[in-house]
């Protein structure tokens, strides 16, 4: 049956269950207590209403009612102003463009790398890896000042660094010992029941 976005009462959020960008939109949502369905799909057999939706086809992808939304970092901030509680960003214009700063840089250093570091090609890969793990612990001393990225608070970029924190094992890094700040910040967000609450069932089975 196909959908139609103004008919859903409840939110809908389209994800893959191994997608890292919908795991940052999951943990918003499990941050925030948000009622939501959760429509799971299999990225290789997308259903044939997320592109009437989505014209990039792609997950993550949020329905509220006649709002549709795409662009991970669009959404969560659309689900902080949303639902308020608890905020997930910073109040002063200062702290907001420097936490937006911060959801960009991540993006564009660590998520770019998703691709590569997911590809069957051993070289394409290891390249990746070692470029992630050397970003990684390069910013060891960042992960070390506060108890939260950046933040004495959880907020959307610890919802952002959090997935791929979690892939770390799929793709095979292991990070060095000068690293250590960076994998005890990792093991503080996974005891988060927020973040045990965010995970899909391929998610679960992604680490030992
Ligand atoms: N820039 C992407 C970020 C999200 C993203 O890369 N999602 C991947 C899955 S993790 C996707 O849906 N890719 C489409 C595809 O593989 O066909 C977007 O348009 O929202």
């Amino acid at each position: 049956m196909a959908l139609v976005a103004n008919r859903r009462s409840v939110m809908n959020l389209f994800s893959s269950g191994l997608c890292p960008h919908s795991h940052s939109v999951r943990m918003v949502l499990a941050e925030k207590g948000i009622t939501v369905e959760i429509v799971d799909i299999d990225i290789n057999e997308k259903p044939e209403d997320l592109l009437d939706l989505n014209p990039y086809n792609s997950v993550p992808t949020l329905v509220d009612r006649e709002l549709v939304l795409y662009d991970p970092h669009t959404i969560m901030e659309y689900l902080d102003e949303r639902f308020p509680h608890p905020p997930l960003m910073p109040v002063d214009p200062v702290s907001r463009a420097r936490t937006r700063l911060a959801l960009y840089r991540i993006q564009q250093d660590w998520y770019e790398l998703v691709p590569a570091l997911e590809s069957k090609g051993e070289k394409t890969s290891a390249k990746a890896r070692k470029q992630l793990s050397d970003s990684l612990t390069s910013s060891a001393e960042v992960f070390a000042a506060k108890p939260f990225f950046l933040s004495d608070e959880f907020s959307l970029v610890d919802a952002l660094v959090t997935p791929i924190m979690w892939r770390l094992q799929k793709y095979r890094i292991d990070l060095p010992r000068q690293a250590k700040a960076v994998s005890d910040y990792a093991e503080r967000m996974f005891e988060r029941e927020s973040f045990q609450a965010s995970l899909s069932e391929a998610e679960r089975e992604m680490r030992e």
